[in-house]
This record gives structure tokens, C-alpha cells and sequence, in this order.
């Protein structure tokens, strides 16, 4: 029966990282998958982590089941990680989920279970994986226009325009801080604008936070979404630990609820699990435990809380230094907003023609849409790396 399979479409972040690895040469450069590599290109388990994972070591004496939402005492310290001391608790929910993509299924299944015509409003451009996830959960998926790839900034005028079309139930997938692919973020005025819109055209937001603490630190990148929580009545959230935790391949994130009354938010709950229970049952643990351990310990969360500051100051001044570079190499202020984004990637606005020319005449591996990860640029090889872009712009 399988003869009669096409093959299936690649993902072509991931693909980089076969096309990276199999290149012999030896100053290539990876600015490929999302991932924070140190000044070494290395991606380290961080410091707190490692002490919470043999603090498990030690402790964990059983591994039964722990139920469909995990971890719940990691499920609470993530909600207020991501709403905040002061949210109100009442009306929010967590389960805890197979990485952020587990949570953006979740959260999107709950859509499809309680709003089944409802479009999901998408960026353009935004993560690949969000439209086949949404699709995925059997929603229907439109896009609002997002970036401007020649100033480098949020076509916000025209996003608010498009979306003041969408219908009442319809959801609003925003990217909670540090946009993927383009690093161009919603000011604090602009998410208070979308907010009221929002609330005016009984849009419901669903905000994927994958990157918090890479933009502005902790608390700045929560600030959007937690606005938008104080304001309207229903919300869902899909947040991630891959990044700021390091994680990545223990896959651990939540999918959270925010009903309009806790006997909402429970019933919601309930079929967010009950979706899970078709999915996988039961997300891995151990990844979440270890999580949960740095939160709920003073130390340990103070200096995860550092390491993570240490590597968004890495990425700050890459930035900076990268739009210098580029700026001696191209005679031109082109890519200045380089150091205005925020977050781990920008693009560069090159064509796939020379996204390829990048990558087979100077090993500089980038996504073909030309996002780079910031935290791959070569710390000692910035104007070299910026000629090699300057050489094929045209
Ligand atoms: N959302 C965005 C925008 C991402 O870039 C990612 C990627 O890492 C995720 C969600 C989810 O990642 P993961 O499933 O590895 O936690
Ligand atoms: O955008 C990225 O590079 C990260 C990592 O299927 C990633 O979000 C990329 C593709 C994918 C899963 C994660």
C-alpha cells in the first residue's frame, strides 16, 4: 500500500541541520535552526538545569504515571512565569505539553472542539509549522500581513486593516515576543491597539510565546501578552521551554486557558485533556521536572534567570556588531535594523538564489526565506561574514 505515497514535503529548517553537518569545510558558518549556541557554537545544558536534573536523580523514586496534564506543580509555576504574580488565577488553566509544539496543538484542538468553523488568523510571515499545526487540528487558517521586508518593521497599519475583517470567534495567533521569522515585535502601544481590537471585534487571541526572555528579558517579553490577559474575557497561550530552558529535546512547554469564570476554565481543561488523550496521553516528564525544580527553588531560578541574560546580552551585541559590520562591508545602512530587532533571528530580505549562492560558495547556512539565527553569527568573523553577503546582493 505505500507505493501509492508521494513523498512527504521536508521541513526546511530542520533539513539545515544535515546540510551543515555533512560540509566539510571548516569555517562554515550555521545560522540555520533556532537553537542558542555559545561563543564555541556550542548548545550547553544550562547551569540550573543540570543542578535540577540531579537533584532528580537523586530524589525520584518513582516513575508511575503522572496523569494527562503532567507535572501540575510545573503546570502552576509556567502560568505565572507567563501571566505574571498579579493574573487571576481563577480564570486560568495549564497543561503541561510535548514542547511548544504540543501546546500550539493543544490549544488549537480546544479551538477546534469548541469553535469548529473558526478561522485562525496567521502572520504572513510567520513559523512554518504553525499552518500545517493549525490545519492539523482540522482549522481553517487565513493570514494578516506582518512585515515590511524593506524598512524591516511590522506593517502594523495594514495587520490592524486585515484583521478588523475576521469574523467574531475567529482567533489571532500572535507571536508572543521575539517574531519567528522576522525579529520585527509589536511595540507595548501596538499590543495595546490590538487589544482593544480584539475586545471591539470579539476576536480571541492565541499567543505563542517560544522565546521568552531572548527579546527584553523576562518580564518585557511577557508584557504584550499580559496586557491582552487583563483585557479580554478568553484567551489561549502556547508557551515553550525549548529556548529559554534549553531543553529542546526533552520537549517541554504548556498550553494554557484563560475562560471567563474557573467552571469555564475547568470544562475547557477537560477537553484540552481529552484531546491529549488521543494525541500521545501523557507528556514526558522529565524535561518538565527539571523545569519545575529551578522555578520552585530561590537559587536555582536566580541563576537560571542570569545564564538566560547572559545569553540575551550575547545576542544584543551580535546584533549591534553585525549591523556594524554590515555597514562597513555594504557602504550602506541597509541592514541596520539588524540591531533594532530583537529576539534570535532577523532576515537578511536576500532571494533564495542568494541564500544558495551563501551556502555553496561560503558555507553560510540560512534559511531559504534568508532568516539567520543570531545567536550563530561568529563572534571573531563578522566582516568576513558580512563581505561574503555583501558579494552576492547583486
Ligand atoms: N513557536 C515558535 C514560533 C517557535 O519558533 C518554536 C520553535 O522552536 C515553537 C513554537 C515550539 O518549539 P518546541 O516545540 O521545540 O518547544
Ligand atoms: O524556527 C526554528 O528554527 C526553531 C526550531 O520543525 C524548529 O523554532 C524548527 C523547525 C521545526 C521545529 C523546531
Amino acid at each position: 500500500m505505500f507505493e501509492d505515497l508521494q513523498p512527504a514535503p521536508t521541513d526546511k529548517i530542520l533539513a539545515l541541520i544535515g546540510l551543515y553537518r555533512a560540509d566539510p569545510r571548516t569555517d562554515k558558518v550555521d545560522l540555520g535552526v533556532g537553537v542558542y549556541k555559545d561563543r564555541d557554537g556550542k548548545t550547553a545544558v544550562m547551569r540550573a538545569v543540570r543542578e535540577a536534573e540531579k537533584r532528580l536523580l537523586q530524589s525520584q523514586d518513582t516513575k508511575t504515571y503522572l496523569g494527562l496534564a503532567g507535572d501540575l506543580a510545573f503546570n502552576e509555576v509556567m502560568a505565572k512565569l507567563v501571566f505574571g504574580d498579579s493574573a487571576d488565577f481563577t480564570r486560568i488553566r495549564a497543561a503541561q505539553a510535548p514542547g511548544g509544539s504540543g501546546a500550539l496543538r493543544l490549544a488549537a484542538e480546544l479551538l477546534k472542539r469548541t469553535r469548529p468553523d473558526a478561522t485562525v488568523w496567521i502572520s504572513n510571515p510567520t513559523w512554518p509549522n504553525h499552518v500545517p499545526m493549525m490545519r492539523g487540528a482540522g482549522l481553517t487558517i487565513a493570514e494578516y500581513p506582518y512585515f515590511d521586508a524593506v524598512s524591516g518593521s511590522v506593517r502594523f497599519d495594514d495587520m490592524l486593516a486585515t484583521l478588523k475583517t475576521a469574523k467574531p470567534g475567529d482567533a489571532v495567533l500572535l507571536h508572543g515576543c521575539c517574531h519567528n521569522p522576522t525579529g520585527a515585535n509589536l511595540s507595548i502601544e501596538q499590543w495595546t491597539r490590538v487589544t482593544d481590537l480584539l475586545v471591539e471585534r470579539g476576536l480571541l487571541p492565541f499567543v505563542d510565546i517560544a522565546y521568552q526572555g531572548f527579546g527584553e528579558g523576562l518580564e518585557a517579553d511577557a508584557a504584550g501578552l499580559r496586557l491582552v490577559a487583563g483585557k479580554v474575557p478568553e484567551m489561549l497561550v502556547a508557551s515553550s521551554c525549548s529556548k529559554n530552558f534549553a531543553v529542546y529535546r526533552d520537549r517541554v512547554g504548556a498550553a494554557m486557558i484563560l475562560a471567563k469564570s474557573g467552571t469555564e476554565a475547568d470544562i475547557a481543561l477537560g477537553h484540552m485533556l481529552a484531546a491529549a488523550r488521543t494525541l500521545y496521553s501523557m507528556p514526558p516528564d522529565h524535561g518538565a521536572a527539571a523545569v519545575r525544580v529551578v522555578l520552585q527553588d530561590k537559587e536555582l531560578r536566580a541563576d537560571w534567570e542570569a545564564e538566560l541574560e547572559e545569553m540575551r546580552q550575547r545576542m544584543l551585541r551580535l546584533r549591534v556588531a553585525f549591523a556594524e559590520a554590515l555597514r562597513r562591508q555594504s557602504n550602506s545602512d541597509r541592514f541596520d535594523f539588524i540591531a533594532e530587532h530583537r529576539g534570535m533571528f532577523s532576515r537578511l530580505g536576500l532571494t533564495e538564489a542568494q541564500v544558495d549562492r551563501l551556502r555553496t560558495e561560503h558555507g553560510v547556512y540560512m534559511v531559504g526565506d534568508s532568516r539567520i539565527n543570531v545567536a550563530g553569527l561568529p563572534e571573531d568573523g563578522l566582516d568576513k561574514l558580512a563581505q561574503a553577503i555583501v558579494s552576492v546582493l547583486d
